[in-house]
């Protein structure tokens, strides 16, 4: 296979960087990282250099970029089995729900900024809480489906979709039902998450507009 490099953006901040990283991580290919600071001044160039997008993750195969960090998970589906739940109807469903975590849920993802080094106990606005709540109920109702301590029941790349949320119930103290708080523990306590996580805590860089949000500490 050719060489893979991911290209991530800042591990305590990027939310989208960290999904493929995970996915990488469980399909158990080598692959080197590559980190760029985002929101310093010439960010935007380094990522236009990498792929049209504009964005990170990339993931580099060889001399060949992919973006986006839904496709990534897809190619890397199709070089590794089992990254996606083994019924078909689960998988369709799980698709479409890391979709919907990649789309939906603004008010969350706007007001609850990924922040793992992030605690605190401000109030939320009522739109951002509602927003969770409706996260909160998917993530219950699938869990009671299923046997398993993730979604579909085996690990897939739907919890690695859902980690960025399951840091943001914990960063803003965001209130969940007792079935998604015990999930958001087997997330959090994941070997190749807390390996993500324990390099964010030593990152120097800070993006102070995000830190700032809602006065909490960081
Ligand atoms: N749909 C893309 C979104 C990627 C994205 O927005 N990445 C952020 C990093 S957290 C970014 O590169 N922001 C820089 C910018 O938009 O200038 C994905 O899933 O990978």
């Amino acid at each position: 296979m050719s060489k893979l490099t991911l290209h991530i953006g800042n591990k305590n901040y990027s939310s989208w960087s960290m999904r493929p990283w995970l996915v990488l991580r469980k399909s158990q290919l080598p692959f080197t990282e590559n980190l760029i600071q985002l929101d310093v001044p010439g960010f935007k160039d380094k990522l236009l250099a990498l792929s049209d997008a504009g964005t990170v993750p990339v993931l580099q195969i060889g001399g060949d970029m992919l973006p986006d960090s839904l496709a990534i998970s897809d190619w890397l589906s199709q070089a590794v089995p089992n990254l996606w739940p083994k019924d078909p109807k689960d998988k369709q469903r799980a698709r479409a729900l890391c979709k919907q975590m990649q789309t939906d849920f603004g008010e969350f993802r706007e007001h609850a900024p990924m922040n793992l080094r992030r605690r605190t106990r401000t109030e939320m606005p009522k739109s951002c809480v509602e927003a969770a709540a409706k996260l909160d109920g998917i993530f219950a109702s699938l869990l009671g489906e299923h046997d398993g301590h993730f979604l579909f029941g085996d690990w897939s790349i739907a919890d690695a979709f859902a980690i960025p949320y399951a840091t943001r119930f914990v960063s803003y103290n965001i209130s969940r039902s007792n079935k998604t708080d015990t999930y958001i523990s087997e997330l959090m306590s994941d070997a190749d998450y807390l390996d993500w996580e324990a390099d964010a805590m030593v990152e120097v860089w800070k993006l102070p507009d995000t830190d700032l949000v809602y006065g909490g500490r960081s």
